[in-house]
């Protein structure tokens, strides 16, 4: 296949690229500092892997620091108070699972949700991204496939125990990801990044994953409806 070198044409000084990097940026460490934390809360809950969790869960520290330094390379002050928010309504069911032990609700949020709303976000974003941020981002999205691996390895090894669970946690955890792309939006627009292509990307990875796990194609077009009907 012949490749075609994209000609970037952004201009990554303007003070509308860097107001609506400044969200996205911040959106992306807290998503982060997130994943670091349900790493280490999912070694707690889940003892027999409790080194490969923690490697994880460094793993997400490094991506951290990695798209701090985007932020400062392009003089940015990322806006955490707006992040914490948008990470909010996630948070709070990951926290509430993992207070009931619900390992398998916790393992949907954080390594198929998450893990997959990273891998679209960042594919999509390294084409449009400057010089700096695309070697970095190229180097988190390989870590993102084995954190996303994970989940899946783990959720098909306990598919028969798993699966209503993960039914009902898909029923409450998947419409937040379209509010969260609602209002992610504008900004990502201005970066160049289109939400129907975040959209697509998502759905591909997700399915995927399902998939993975043991889902029929008919059980994962039911599961991905429901996204969209409580959009
Ligand atoms: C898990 O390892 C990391 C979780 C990060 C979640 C990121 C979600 C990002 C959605 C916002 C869309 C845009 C942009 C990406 C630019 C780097
Ligand atoms: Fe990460
Ligand atoms: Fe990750």
């Amino acid at each position: 296949m012949l490749q075609v070198e994209e000609k970037n044409t952004i201009n990554f000084e303007t003070e509308t690229y860097k107001d609506a990097y400044s969200r996205i940026n911040a959106i992306v460490i807290e998503g982060e500092q997130e994943a670091y934390e349900n790493y280490i809360k999912l070694a707690e809950m889940l003892p027999e892997q409790k080194d490969e969790l923690i490697k994880l869960s460094k793993m997400e520290n490094r991506h951290k620091k990695g798209f701090q330094a985007c932020g400062n390379n392009l003089k940015v002050t990322p806006d955490m108070e707006f992040a914490k928010k948008f990470f909010e309504p996630l948070h709070e069911n990951f926290q509430t699972a993992a207070a009931k032990g619900n390992v398998v609700t916790c393992l949907l949020i954080q390594s198929l949700i998450i893990e997959c709303f990273a891998i679209a976000a960042y594919n999509i974003y390294i084409p449009v991204a400057d010089p700096f941020a695309r070697k970095i981002t190229e180097g988190v999205v390989k870590d993102e496939y084995s954190h996303l691996n994970f989940g899946e390895v783990w959720l098909e090894k306990h598919f028969a125990d798993s699966k209503a669970e993960l039914q009902q946690a898909n029923r409450q955890n998947l419409p937040l990801v379209w509010k969260m792309l609602n209002q992610v939006e504008k900004d990502a627009k201005t970066l160049e990044m289109q939400k129907e292509a975040l959209i697509e990307d998502f759905m591909i990875a997700y399915g995927e994953a399902l998939n993975n796990i043991g889902f029929t194609t008919g059980e994962i077009m039911r599961m991905s409806a429901y996204g969209l009907v409580a959009a």
